[in-house]
C-alpha cells in the first residue's frame, strides 16, 4: 500500500554529533573547493570531474537516502541545514547531485518496491548512478496532471512514447523516474503511473543540452521516448495510477529543500553586499554609511531570516511526521521570491559593478531567477497554499 503522506520510508535523522561534523565538512568543502571555482564553472559551463568525485567521497549524492541503502539518511531538518550550507555557492554545484538526493531518488524511497530500492538506491547514494525526474513535457508544465506521455501495456511490460522537456541532469542520467499515462480513458491525475526507466533502454533519445540564462554547469535537455519498452517491474510500487501522487510527494520534499537552498544563496548575497558596501567609497565615505543603502541591507537581512525560520520550522514539523504540503509550498514561494529581491538589491548596492561578470552578484542574479520557476512556479505554490487553506477550513 502506498502511503498518502510522503513521510513514510524517509531516513531517520542521524545523531547530532555525526551530523555536526558532516555539516562542518560540507561548509569547508563549499568555502575551500567550490567557491573558488564558481567563476570557471560559469564560464566553461562545466563542473570538473575531479570535483564530482570529491562530492561522491563526501557522501553528497546520498544525503537523503536511507542508511540501509548506503545513504546518510539525514532527517528533514538536517537536509535543510545542509541545503542552506550548499546555497552559499553557485547552485550549479548542488545540481550535480541535486536530482540524486531529491526528485531523482525520492519516488523510489517513498513508493518503490523493496526490489526497486535494492536495485537503485545504493548506486544513487554513491553517485555511481545518476537519477533524473521526467514530469514536464512540451505542452505540460504547471498542469502536470494532463501529461501526454503514454505507457501502453504490451506483453509483460509497457511501451513508452512521448517527450519530456527541461529534464535536469538528463545528459548524465542512468535512470529516469518517468511519469506516463497508463490509462488513456482517464485524462487527469488518476491515469498517471511512475516508471523507473534505465537510460540505456532502446528507444530513448536525448535532445541537445539547452543554453540557459544561468546556473551554468547544470545541464537540462529533452528526453524522447520512441517505443521504449520497459518490464512490468519498472512500475514504481507495482501499482498503476499512483504516479501523479508519487510526483507530488517528491515535489513536496523538493520544495522544502529548495527553500533551504534559496535561504543559503540569500545569506551569501547579503555577505557580498555588506562587504562591498563597506569597501566602496562615494561622497567621501563608505556607501554602507548611507541610510538608503542600509535600508536595502536591512530588508534583505530581515526577509532572509524570515525564510530561514519558516523553512526550519516546516522541516521540524515534517520530521515529526506531519503533512506539510501547504508549508512546503510556502517555503518555496517565500524563499524563492525573497532571494530574487535580495539578488536585485545586491546588484543595486554594487552599482555598475553589479552588472559586470567579475562580481559574484551578477552571476547569482541570473542563477536565482530559476528558483521562482522550477519545482513549481510561485503561482502554483500560491494555488497549493490557498487550496490547502480551504481544505483545512472544511
Ligand atoms: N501529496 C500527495 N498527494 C497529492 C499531493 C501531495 N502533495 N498533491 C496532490 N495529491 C493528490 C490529490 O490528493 C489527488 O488525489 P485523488 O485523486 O485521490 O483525490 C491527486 O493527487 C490529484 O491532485 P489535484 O486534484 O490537486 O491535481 P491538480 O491537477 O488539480 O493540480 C497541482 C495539482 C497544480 C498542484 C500540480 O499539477 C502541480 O504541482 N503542478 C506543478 C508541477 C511542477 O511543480 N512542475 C515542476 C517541474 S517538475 S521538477
Amino acid at each position: 500500500m502506498i502511503p498518502e503522506n510522503g513521510t513514510c520510508g524517509e531516513g531517520m535523522a542521524i545523531d547530532p554529533e555525526t551530523f555536526d561534523s558532516l555539516l562542518r565538512a560540507i561548509e569547508r568543502f563549499v568555502a575551500e573547493r567550490l567557491v573558488p571555482l564558481e567563476d570557471d564553472v560559469d564560464r566553461t559551463d562545466r563542473v570538473p570531474d575531479a570535483l564530482v568525485e570529491e562530492m561522491k567521497a563526501l557522501g553528497l549524492f546520498g544525503l537523503t537516502i536511507p542508511e540501509e541503502f548506503g545513504g546518510l539518511g539525514l532527517g528533514i531538518e538536517q537536509e535543510v541545514r545542509v541545503a542552506i550550507a550548499l546555497g552559499q555557492t553557485s547552485p550549479a554545484f548542488r545540481s550535480i547531485f541535486g536530482t540524486n538526493i531529491g526528485i531523482g531518488s525520492q519516488g523510489i524511497v517513498f513508493d518503490g518496491t523493496d526490489a526497486q530500492k535494492r536495485r537503485y538506491l545504493p548506486g544513487l547514494a554513491s553517485g555511481e548512478i545518476i537519477g533524473s525526474f521526467c514530469l514536464t513535457e512540451p505542452d505540460v508544465g504547471s498542469d502536470a496532471a494532463s501529461l501526454k506521455t503514454r505507457a501502453t501495456r504490451a506483453g509483460d511490460g509497457y511501451v513508452l512514447n512521448g517527450t519530456k522537456r527541461y529534464i535536469t541532469n538528463a545528459p548524465r542520467a542512468n535512470v529516469f523516474t518517468v511519469m506516463a499515462r497508463t490509462d488513456p480513458d482517464e485524462p487527469g491525475a488518476r491515469g498517471v503511473s511512475a516508471f523507473l526507466v534505465d537510460a540505456d533502454t532502446p528507444g530513448i533519445r536525448l535532445g541537445k543540452p539547452e543554453r540557459k540564462m544561468g546556473q551554468k554547469g547544470a545541464h537540462v535537455c529533452d528526453v524522447v521516448f520512441e517505443d521504449a519498452r520497459v518490464p512490468a517491474d519498472a512500475l514504481i510500487g507495482g501499482i498503476e495510477g499512483q504516479g501523479f501522487k508519487t510526483a507530488m510527494k517528491v515535489l513536496d520534499r523538493g520544495r522544502l529543500h529548495m527553500g533551504g537552498v534559496c535561504t543559503g544563496v540569500a545569506q551569501r548575497l547579503i555577505r557580498e553586499s555588506v562587504a562591498y558596501a563597506m569597501g566602496r567609497r562615494q561622497f567621501g565615505r563608505a556607501i554602507s554609511e548611507f541610510q538608503l543603502v542600509q535600508a536595502m541591507l536591512a530588508d534583505s537581512e530581515t526577509e532572509c531570516a524570515a525564510a530561514a525560520a519558516l523553512v526550519l520550522a516546516t522541516a521540524r514539523r515534517r520530521d515529526r511526521g506531519e503533512r506539510v504540503t501547504k508549508e512546503a509550498a510556502m517555503c518555496k514561494y517565500f524563499a524563492s521570491e525573497m532571494v530574487g529581491r535580495v539578488a536585485d538589491r545586491a546588484v543595486q548596492i554594487h552599482g555598475g559593478a553589479g552588472y559586470i561578470s567579475d562580481y559574484a552578484v551578477e552571476r547569482f542574479y541570473r542563477d536565482v531567477r530559476l528558483f521562482r520557476i522550477y519545482e513549481g512556479t510561485s503561482e502554483i505554490q500560491k494555488l497549493i497554499i490557498a487550496r490547502e487553506m480551504l481544505r483545512e477550513a472544511g
